[in-house]
């Protein structure tokens, strides 16, 4: 079985995310999903309108994505390639050479990111409505 990781905060769910996890899961055969959780996102200075609790069930129901961890930290993906068997770690290109320090893990993919939508336009898009 070919597993596949990723990692995201995923919030606002749209089609550029849809996107990157279907492309993910035709690199393989089981894609794990690592969210950050509120508190990696506040390092990250992100702010999730959902909950890492929502974003995980909105995740889990997504048929490309068949398991769901979180990312705590900047620093535990060499342990979570080693410790899910991972074979494929794929980003979205806006990561591009950002992850390349897992080559000597697991195969390092990062693909196109989808033109044209983002949860920070819809975030300003919803301001001016
Ligand atoms: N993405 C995409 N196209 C978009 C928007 C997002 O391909 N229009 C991809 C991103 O490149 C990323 C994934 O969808 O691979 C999740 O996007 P975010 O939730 O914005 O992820 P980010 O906050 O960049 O978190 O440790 C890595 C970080 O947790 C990544």
């Amino acid at each position: 079985m070919k597993k596949i990781l990723t990692y995201g905060t995923f919030d606002l769910l749209h089609w550029g995310h849809i996107n990157l996890l279907k492309r993910a899961k035709e690199l393989g055969d089981y894609v794990v999903v690592a969210i950050s959780t509120d508190e990696f996102n506040a390092i990250k200075n992100k702010k999730a309108y959902h909950s890492f609790d929502n974003r995980k069930m909105i995740l889990e129901a997504i048929r490309y994505v068949d398991e769901v961890i979180p990312e705590n930290t900047w620093e535990q993906k060499i342990q979570d390639v080693q410790k899910h068997d991972i074979d494929v770690f794929v980003m979205g290109d806006d990561w591009k050479g950002e992850f390349d320090f897992l080559k000597d893990y697991c195969e390092v993919v990062y693909l196109p990111r989808t033109i044209g939508i983002s949860t920070t336009q819809i975030k300003k898009d919803l301001l001016t409505v």
